[in-house]
């Protein structure tokens, strides 16, 4: 079962939903959350990145994020990234829905991007809701308007999410042949729910099995590293598209 058998299900199926985590990124030089060098090994998520944090320890949560936004300025898609964009453009994926708050994909020129967790690269102000730049939070500006505290438009823990992606990627999901579960550990509720929603063939490209991941009843397991996988299947398909 190699990147072989995935290059065969993909030339099989008619629509083919890509769902992304943290792991997407870490070849582009951003740390994931759970894994031995994950960025919650040494932070509680609920102290930075909950509403709760928001609310109490605004300095904190502010210092967290003004440390990613300023991180990613450095930080190019890789080669998997420019290879699902590719794929996107050869008609042999429909969506990439994704947990990253980092825009990757769309930079690597990816189109049809359901962003499920929001990203971090644009601002609005907790009370009135109003756009801010990204300088304004990275200067402690608070709100223009209201004077409230500014945040990024990521997904807190606590905080519901964004109805447009989470009803375009379930509705993708359900009409989809086949499913490719990339770079998640599916620790977190309720993006880690899709993968069984869907009738069709599921597949798991991640680094490591987790706890979490041995419950799903994938079809295929590719242990690795995303943008090393993604080149196999990649050489595979050859020139082949489905436009
Ligand atoms: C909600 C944005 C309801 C911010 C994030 C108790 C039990 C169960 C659930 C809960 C509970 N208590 C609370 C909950 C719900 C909670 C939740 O699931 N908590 C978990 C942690 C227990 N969920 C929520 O709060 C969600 N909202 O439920 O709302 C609601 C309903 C009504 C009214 C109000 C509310 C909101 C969840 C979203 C939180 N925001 N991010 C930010 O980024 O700062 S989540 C955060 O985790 C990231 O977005 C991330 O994407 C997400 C998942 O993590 P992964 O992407 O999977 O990353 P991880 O590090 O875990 O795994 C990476 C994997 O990749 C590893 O296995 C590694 O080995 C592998 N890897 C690494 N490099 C590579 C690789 N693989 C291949 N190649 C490589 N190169």
């Amino acid at each position: 079962m190699t990147a072989e058998t995935l290059a065969h299900l993909i030339k099989d199926s008619n629509r083919t939903v890509v769902l992304t985590g943290a792991g997407m990124s870490t070849e582009s030089g951003i740390p994931d959350f759970r894994s031995s060098t994950g960025l919650w090994q040494n932070i509680d998520p609920r102290i930075v990145a909950s509403t709760e944090s928001l609310q109490k320890n605004y300095e904190q949560f502010r210092e967290f994020y003004q440390m990613r936004i300023t991180a990613l300025v450095n930080c190019k898609p890789h080669q998997g990234h420019l290879i699902l964009a590719d794929f996107e453009k050869r008609g042999l994926v429909s969506l990439i829905a994704t947990q990253n708050v980092d825009q990757l994909h769309q930079q690597a020129g990816s189109k049809n991007v359901a962003e499920l967790h929001g990203n971090i690269v644009s601002i609005r102000c907790q009370k009135c809701g109003k756009p801010h730049g990204k300088e304004q939070f990275l200067n402690y500006s608070i709100c223009t308007y209201c004077s409230g505290k500014l945040r990024p438009n990521v997904v807190l823990f606590g905080e519901t999410l964004p109805t447009e992606a989470w009803e375009r990627t379930l509705h993708e999901i359900h009409e989809a042949d086949l499913v490719i579960v990339i770079g998640t550990s599916l620790e977190v509720y309720p993006v880690n729910q899709m993968p069984s929603m869907s009738k069709g063939k599921l597949v798991y490209i991640n680094r490591e099995q987790t706890s979490t991941s041995l419950h799903y009843s994938f079809d295929l397991v590719l242990e690795g590293s995303a943008g090393e996988i993604l080149a196999d299947v990649h050489r595979e398909l050859g020139d082949f598209k489905k436009l």
